[in-house]
């Protein structure tokens, strides 16, 4: 199925001139990146973001590392892509995350951690209206599609 998944390049990324990388491994597997934008999120947006972690003890620290630098927000396109970045990323803590995934390959940390991106087609539809304006999402079809896979793929 096509979908669309909310991708947060974070401040950790962004700090250690990580970004070039990452968007390099989403490009290379075929995706398509049909929004991007830098921006710095605010405690309010970081509040909606993790609507569901506030309350817990590591929120006030979560916070502080997401509203800390800019990050970069994109909105990734392709079959089944909300399962697929989740196993390009690798499990939440870079130390549990396997060799060959981003996380296993690049980080140590259960909070600098990298990358988000939406855990269900319901969380996607709820971040990418946090992030991105339905004018800013630019939906197109590349022409090599043919080449990345067959017409009943
Ligand atoms: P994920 O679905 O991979 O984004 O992970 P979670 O929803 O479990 O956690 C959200 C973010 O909180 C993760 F990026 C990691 C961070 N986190 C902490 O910083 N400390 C904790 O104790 C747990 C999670």
């Amino acid at each position: 199925m096509l979908q669309k998944s909310l991708v947060l390049l974070k401040p950790d990324c962004v700090e250690r001139r990580l970004m070039g990388q990452i968007i390099a491994r989403f490009e290379a597997k075929g995706l398509n990146i049909v929004a991007m934008k830098m921006l710095r999120v605010t405690p309010e947006l970081a509040k909606q973001h993790y609507a569901e972690h506030v309350e817990k003890p590591f929120y006030p620290s979560l916070e502080k590392f997401i509203t800390s630098a800019p990050i970069v927000a994109m909105a990734i396109e392709g079959l089944d892509v909300i399962r697929l970045i989740r196993d390009m990323l690798g499990a939440t803590n870079g130390l549990n995350a396997a060799p060959g995934t981003i996380r296993g390959d690049f980080s140590s940390s259960r909070q600098m951690n990298l990358v988000h991106a939406s855990d269900s087609p319901e969380s996607a539809e709820r971040e990418l209206s946090l992030y991105f304006d339905a004018v800013e999402i630019c939906e197109h079809e590349l022409l090599l599609t043919p080449s990345l896979r067959a017409e009943d793929e």
